[in-house]
């Protein structure tokens, strides 16, 4: 079917776009890194003649990228990479302006979504953004025509990435794309720093209920994870970490942390917070296990972390006890509360906002300088997944820092000359 873009589905678009663009000017005004992008791509008009497809969380600090790539000369076409995350306000925005469609709207069903991302690829993107790589799976599923004149993509996360690097040895990936997430200046910060803040702060909002004194189960001690159980811990949680990789456990258990497996973990936990990009991390069998009131989260890409449905098995009863919670009964009286339907909770609640404007920033600035490389180098990278240019995200890093005023060192030439030196020895 085909989807029209949001301004035709809201009944007042004028307040909505009024709305969203003080939500994106607010953000836009703490982006250090992309304001000065923008700067450059408005006087050097990169992506002119170019049209960016895109599918990731619509809301503010996204609408600032697309506005920059938009300002650098591109028709941009963007869509939802998750039907809970979308500010139909920032959507609403985005679609005024002359340059952009957007098809994102918040609580589409499945059939909504992927009907959104089909409008976004009959654009027939010469770029594609993704954050969990819908547009790039979809493209090479049911358009590979299409393919010959995609220049190449950009993928956001973690998940994303994954799928890719799956796809490409496969030999199933048949354009390059950057991996965005693992940059420093991404997944240093935004995966570490932003998980974790947006997570609790969106738990925090939902339940109202304190961090103090409870038992914080984080599933997975990846970036994300460690970023959850620090953050946790700050609040004065105790934190158990359950994992797979005996080096993730190690480290967990060195940071101060209880390493537990998930049953056991399971006994213990007032809130559970999974972070691991993997299937069936909660099961029934855990639940089991569980106190009365116990809290379940996600942070992991897609809904698949808790199993959802052998815990509807398992339930009783079922009802809404609070915007964004929904609580199981259990046969013997226990209730399991789940956020956001499982999904990603630090976007997904009616209260998320996504991860701070200052790690988001980074995200982007590194989204925009791998879309420049597309644009004008791309001819450089073969199909596959590729890094993105160490160079790129040590320009990016520079931006903030002069943005912070922070100054640092640099290599003397006798210094460099060390570094590069395999013969100095004592
Ligand atoms: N993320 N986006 C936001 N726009 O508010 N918050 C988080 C936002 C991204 C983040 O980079 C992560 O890798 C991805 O969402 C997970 O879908």
């Amino acid at each position: 079917m085909t989807v029209s873009p949001i301004s035709d589905r809201l009944a007042d678009v004028e307040s909505a776009v009024a709305d969203g663009r003080t939500k994106i000017d607010w953000a836009y005004e703490h982006m250090p890194i992309l304001q000065s992008l923008r700067a450059d791509f408005e006087a050097e008009q990169p992506f002119a003649g170019l049209t960016i497809g895109m599918a990731l969380h619509v809301e503010a600090k996204t609408a600032a990228l697309v506005e920059t790539l938009a300002a650098g000369g591109a028709e941009v076409a963007i869509t939802g990479c998750n039907p809970l995350s979308t500010h139909d306000d920032v959507s609403a925005a985005l679609d005024a302006h002359e340059a952009i469609t957007s098809y994102a709207e918040h609580g589409v069903d499945e059939t909504g979504y992927y009907d959104a991302i089909e409008a976004v690829i009959a654009h027939e993107p010469d770029i594609t953004v993704d954050d969990g790589g819908d547009l790039v799976f979809r493209i090479h599923e049911e358009h590979p025509e299409l393919i010959d004149s995609i220049i190449g993509g950009s993928e956001e996360t973690t998940t994303g990435v994954h799928r890719l690097r799956s796809m490409d040895a496969d030999d199933a990936l048949d354009y390059p794309v950057f991996a965005v997430n693992d940059t420093p200046m991404k997944r240093l910060f935004d995966n570490v720093h932003g998980t974790g803040e947006a997570s609790l702060s969106s738990i925090a909002m939902t339940t109202n209920l304190s961090w103090a004194g409870k038992t914080v189960v984080v599933g997975g001690f990846g970036q994300c994870g460690r970023g959850v159980a620090r953050k946790a811990a700050g609040q004065n949680a105790s934190v158990v970490v359950t994992e797979v990789d005996p080096r993730r456990a190690l480290e967990a258990h060195m940071e101060g942390y209880e390493v537990l497996p998930m049953a056991e973990a399971a006994k213990k936990g007032d809130v559970f917070i999974t972070t691991t990009g993997n299937r069936d991390v909660i099961t029934p069998e855990h639940v089991q296990h569980m106190q009365d009131g116990v809290i379940l989260a996600n942070a992991g890409h897609f809904d698949v972390e808790i199993d959802l449905d052998g815990l509807a098995d398992l339930a009783v009863e079922q009802r809404a006890v609070r915007d964004g919670v929904r609580e199981y009964k259990l046969e013997d009286g226990r209730r399991i509360n789940v956020l956001a339907e499982g999904r990603l909770v630090n976007l997904a609640t009616p209260v998320s906002l996504g991860h701070p404007v200052e790690v988001m920033d980074q995200s982007f600035g590194i989204q925009a300088v791998a879309v420049r490389e597309l644009a004008t180098n791309g001819d450089a990278y073969d199909a596959g997944v590729h890094e993105v240019p160490d160079a790129l995200d040590r320009e990016v890093a520079t931006i903030k820092l002069e943005a912070e005023d922070i100054q640092i060192d640099e290599l003397t030439d006798e210094q460099a000359a060390y570094l590069d030196s395999w013969s100095q020895g004592t």
